[in-house]
């Protein structure tokens, strides 16, 4: 695997489908990069993950010709740098308010003159090719990319300063969270008139600064309706809702034969 392919291929403006882990297992991690997506993702916000996982799991999906992105706990910047000197290649923060938060992500995610990234990355640049710290110093601060989650109304009105920050590469929405938050928690429905509204207008605020839009998406058809929108980074799934609906689809199959609902077995 390339060292940066991600970025590399988000930077020409090419489109990304990436697969989405929570159950804090490298092998189920290695599994969906070997069906080929081309980044997944280890959700450590409100995923399973333990650090020994992260290491392990960033190992596997590189390995297995993937690119590792790793989404961090809410105001977690110190898992950020931590995260890219394992070897992740993107990094996804939650709840990117305003620029101030924006400023620390990037400050945590990019070594100077960009931000204030530690240098100490062994198990990156095993895995991502040796090379003298003067050289990874400016090919991570560009192949490894910071990817700002918008998810509330504050956001959503920073959403072009957001974009503009220095050192940030992506706006990347996080539609539940946001619905909940736009309706003051009486709701969680993605496709709300406002969080439609919502998702078109941090889509063009990405654009506007020439940054990646990006997306979760619960499933493939949501995903491609989401790159007919604009958006070039998009998530498809997670692994919990893969084997939930793979399982419920089989057991489906097996009560209609059956002649009867699940009970039938
Ligand atoms: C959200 O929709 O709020 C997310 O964070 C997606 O994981
Ligand atoms: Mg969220």
């Amino acid at each position: 695997m390339a060292a940066f392919a991600l970025a590399g291929r988000l930077r020409a403006g090419e489109t990304v489908f990436s697969g989405w882990c929570m159950m804090g297992s490298p092998i189920v991690a290695e599994t969906i990069a070997r069906e080929g997506f081309a980044a997944v993702v280890l959700d450590a916000q409100h995923g399973l993950w333990d650090t020994a996982g992260l290491v392990a799991g960033i190992g596997a999906v590189h390995h297995a010709g993937s690119t590792a992105m790793v989404r961090v706990p809410l105001n977690d910047f110190a898992l950020v740098s931590r995260a890219l000197d394992f070897g992740a290649e993107a990094i996804i923060a939650p709840m990117i308010n305003n620029t101030n938060d924006a400023r620390q992500f990037a400050s945590a995610a990019k070594y100077p003159p960009l931000g204030e990234r530690s240098f100490g990355p062994p198990r990156a640049t095993m895995l991502q090719g040796q090379m003298p710290a003067t050289d990874y110093l400016p090919a991570a601060n560009t192949g490894t990319l910071t990817l700002a989650m918008i998810e509330t109304p504050e956001a959503l009105a920073n959403a072009e300063a957001i974009a503009a920050t220095p050192g940030i590469d992506a706006l990347f929405i996080g539609p539940y969270d946001l619905s909940t938050s736009l309706s003051a928690g009486k709701a969680q429905d993605i496709n709300a008139p406002e969080v439609d509204r919502a998702i078109d207008t941090i889509c063009a605020a990405a654009l506007k600064a020439s940054k990646i839009p990006g997306i979760y998406c619960r499933d493939a058809g949501r995903a491609l309706d989401m790159v007919k929108r604009g958006f070039r980074f998009v998530t498809v799934g997670s692994d919990f809702s893969l084997v939930r609906e793979s399982v419920a689809a089989s057991l489906k199959t097996l009560a209609v034969a059956r002649g009867g609902t699940k009970d039938a077995f």
